[in-house]
């Protein structure tokens, strides 16, 4: 497997263009320029890559759903609004490498046709966005951004804009509002980005990952980025595991190695003296994978295949030494803070579980309340505005499933026995 997003993360400073340039560095652009779009995102399609944010769409369907008369301008943006728990692997490339993205949403932007390129970063990142910044300017600077770049008769330049800072700007549609200047709401769909997007133009949204991929392929090939996968995965992801593991951290690996892989092989295994207890396979959204599914190999497929989501590839481990309750409640905690209060059943419903889940903590909750929070997570997910509940009830149901145990012993033994009832229960 070759090393792409994380090729040059052993450099102690972000390259600059020159260096950059010196280890082959805009080499894939020879390969794009003058070459056929439709036939660019055919190959993009049979290279098996998916996006990398969390939802895994096809990345050359999504491009091939720009009409080829789509009123211009046509844009790209960039989805580098990070948030979602778990997921720590777009900043590494943000603070290590902007080069990588500045070539990647190059190429992305010249195989779409778009006439101007946004990247939206999330409002904490602002030193790499400084160096996004500095890598763009260095670019411009290069004649690699502007207008007529290299002779070839395409134009782009590439915006790079901090977000105030909420989970929510992360929604593809409500990232739009954001770049407008407007409050974060999420749109309706359809009309999708890619026929009505930012301003009423069409527009591609894509995670950051996902167009730093592109340029390889090109260069190299469908075939090649395919052979970079295993298990019946394609190319590499940069996988992430946090929690109690000997060797948190960020591994670019390939799509389809094994959880067992993973986390006992990258990232060192648990701690000692700890037991596995389950796992979120991509961030704090995404239902618990158990011991037993070890073996599964991560990618979208294989992991849809047993009832949870790849998502972002962000592994959250979660141990013996941790209320499974606890835990749950901690990540309904934050989406219901982070809902946007557009629609009710986020708005109220998740507060209302976490005040649910506080039961189970104070000794308080009853099967009345276990019930409820089983049927309160059926009304919820189907009928919310956009995907942030439906995600966030994700683990509940899981929790709801593999934990059952959990819940009957709290309310039978009044509270939790983990740790002190009072510790984390709101009033
Ligand atoms: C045109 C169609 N375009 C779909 C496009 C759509 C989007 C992409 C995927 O949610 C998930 C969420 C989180 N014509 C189309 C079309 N598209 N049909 O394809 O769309 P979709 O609806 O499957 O997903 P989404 O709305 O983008 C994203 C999950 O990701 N997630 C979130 C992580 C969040 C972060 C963060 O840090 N902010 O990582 C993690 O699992 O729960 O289910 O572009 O326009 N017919």
């Amino acid at each position: 497997m070759e090393k792409v997003l994380s090729r040059n993360f052993h450099h102690a400073q972000p390259l600059d263009l020159a260096t950059y340039r010196a280890g082959g560095g805009y080499d894939s652009l020879q390969s794009i320029f003058g070459r056929d779009r439709e036939e660019m995102v055919n190959e993009l399609r049979a290279s098996g890559l998916r996006g990398c944010g969390g939802a895994g769409f096809s990345t050359g369907l999504k491009w091939s759903f720009l009409a080829k008369d789509a009123p211009r301008p046509v844009y790209l943006v960039i989805n580098l609004d990070e948030s979602e728990p778990g997921s720590c692997k777009d900043r590494q490339v943000l603070y290590r490498d902007p080069h990588t993205i500045v070539e990647g949403v190059l190429a992305s932007a010249y195989i779409i046709g778009a006439d101007k390129a946004f990247v939206f970063v999330r409002g904490e990142y602002k030193v790499g966005a400084a160096k996004l910044e500095k890598a763009v300017q260095e670019a411009r600077d290069a004649g690699l951004l502007g207008d007529n770049i290299l002779g070839s008769g395409f134009s782009l330049d590439i915006d790079v804009h901090l977000s105030a800072g909420r989970y929510i700007c992360g929604e593809e549609t409500a990232l739009l509002n954001a770049l407008e200047g407007y409050r974060a709401n999420p749109r309706s769909k359809p009309p999708f980005p890619a026929v009505k997007g930012l301003w009423g133009q069409p527009t591609i949204v894509n995670n950051m990952e996902t167009v730093c991929h592109v340029p390889s392929i090109m260069h190299k090939g469908a075939q090649w980025f395919q052979g970079q996968g295993q298990n019946g995965g394609s190319g590499t992801h940069l996988f992430q595991v946090s929690g109690p593991v000997k060797n948190p951290g960020v591994f670019e690996l390939p799509m389809g190695v094994t959880a067992r892989e993973l986390i006992y092989d990258h990232a060192g295994g648990l701690l000692d003296g700890r037991k596995l207890i389950a796992f979120q396979p991509g961030g704090s959204s995404t239902p618990f994978m158990t011991p037993d599914q070890l073996d599964t190999p991560m990618h979208f497929d294989a992991v849809a295949k047993i009832g949870s989501r790849l998502g972002t590839g962000g592994v959250i481990i979660m141990d013996d030494t941790i209320c499974p309750l606890k835990y749950t409640r901690n990540l309904i905690e934050f989406y219901a803070r982070e809902s946007c209060g557009f629609c009710t059943p986020c708005r109220d419903g998740l507060p209302y579980l976490v005040h649910l889940f506080d039961k189970f903590e104070l000794g308080t909750a009853t099967a009345a309340d276990h019930q409820t929070i089983l049927e309160l997570c059926g009304l919820i997910g189907p009928n919310t505005h956009c995907a942030l509940a439906p995600g966030a009830v994700m683990p509940v149901q899981s929790a709801l499933q593999l934990f059952d145990d959990e819940f009957k012993k709290h309310i039978a033994a009044k509270g939790c026995s983990y740790s002190p009832v009072a510790a984390t229960a709101s009033q």
